[in-house]
């Protein structure tokens, strides 16, 4: 008979059966999870942290436009919580502007509230970031809250604390880092749960549409889809993955094409002024116009909402770094604060126009704004391609 194979418990440090040797001896027993015991400790950290914090009430924060990575991020995180005695609640500021997202929302029945002026958020004890850089709140408090939980997967910026934290890069997407938060720890997804069936769903959505549907996937991405799927709900699945364009983010799409300007395996296009609640467009026309043949990187900008130059990176070349580029081509603001950042393969940036944002002629704003991006890219272009000659 094969030896029975055993893992360490991830809280008790006993040993425990496989279960699937249980059910038949016979057979190879499978290999442990790869970095099995990193996994586990990371959920020790996890679960002393929510302990120290048991019965208090936690804000987990959802930053920009919720998306379908942060959303179910923050639904795990408020599961792993509410095993805790912590009250949680989920809050986000910007407008959930995709109509998908906003389907996802509600057949979810999420519970997600979005910020109104007037809320107290003084009232929580402790706040949660998810799938974030930087735990900045969008809003000022009197007192800043003590960082619980900072969970992300775009590059690290550094300079902040929280009681537990945990940044991989080689992750595509937040959601599969939770995944393997309920694989290790004993309140994991269970089965016939209805609850726990759409959070399951939601937290494969997130890891489908943040890898591009597993074209961009990591390890950590497939044995998270591997953990969820027996939990899955396939016929909700089904109805949130429905991709469709809008018809606005079609009229997007196309004056991308139409204003495009190429420069070597370089795809810059400005599309003119977008709506706030058309934002996700910009980042759809970048996914598309960067399938353009012979087009590495494609940057799409906008005036969003009339106050901010807004834009997109998308990229598939081996020598730009979304961060690093956007943030050495923009710069920070007068607190320090980036106009730009990003992860492997995309990134965005936001440079409010402040005053200027008042003028009354839109072809001059336009203009300026364009004028500034082109110059600014191109000429980091430039310097890139001496660089590398
Ligand atoms: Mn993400």
């Amino acid at each position: 008979m094969a030896p029975v194979a055993q893992r360490r418990s991830a809280l008790t440090g006993e040993h425990v059966a496989l279960s699937a040797v249980d059910r038949n001896a016979d057979a190879t027993p499978p290999p442990p999870p790869l970095q099995a015991t990193e996994a586990s400790t990371r959920v020790e950290r996890m679960m002393e942290a929510l302990e120290g914090a048991r019965g208090s009430r936690l804000l987990i924060v959802i930053k920009g436009h919720p998306d379908p990575d942060s959303i179910a991020s923050a639904i795990a995180q408020r599961h792993l919580a509410r095993a805790f005695d912590i009250e949680a609640s989920i809050i986000f500021f910007d407008e959930i502007s995709h109509p998908e997202n906003r389907a996802l929302v509600k057949s979810l029945d999420a519970g997600l509230a979005q910020y109104r002026e007037g809320m107290d958020l003084g009232a929580f004890d402790f706040v949660s970031f998810v799938d974030t850089q930087t735990p900045h709140m969008p809003v000022r408090l009197p007192t800043p809250l003590p960082v619980l939980t900072f969970v992300d997967h775009h590059k690290t910026v550094g300079g902040f604390d929280a009681r537990f934290m945990d940044i991989r890069e080689e992750a595509g997407a937040t959601s599969s880092m939770y995944a393997e938060y309920l694989e290790n720890s004993p309140f994991g997804l269970r089965h016939n749960n209805p609850e726990d069936a759409r959070l399951a769903t939601a937290l494969m959505h997130g890891i489908r549409s943040d890898t591009d549907n597993f074209l961009l996937a990591w390890a950590i991405d497939f044995r998270a889809a591997a953990y969820l799927r027996p939990f899955l709900d396939n016929d909700l699945l089904r109805i949130i993955s429905k991709q469709s364009v809008t018809a606005r983010t079609m009229e997007i799409i196309q004056r991308g094409l139409n204003n495009k300007q190429i420069r070597g395996t370089f795809l810059l296009a400005g599309v003119g002024f977008v709506r706030d609640e058309d934002r996700d467009g910009i980042g759809q026309a970048a996914d598309f116009l960067l399938r353009h043949e012979g087009v590495e990187t494609a940057v799409v900008f906008g005036i969003v909402n009339g106050d901010a130059v807004d834009g997109s990176l998308r990229t598939v070349s081996h020598t730009v770094d979304p961060d690093t580029w956007l943030k050495q081509l923009f710069g920070t603001d007068t607190s320090g604060r980036h106009f730009g950042g990003g992860r492997r393969n995309k990134g965005g940036f936001r440079i409010p126009l402040g005053l200027f944002g008042r003028c009354r002629d839109r072809d001059a704003l336009w203009a300026i704004g364009k004028k500034t991006i082109e110059d600014l890219v191109y000429e980091k272009i430039g310097v890139d391609q001496e660089a590398e000659d």
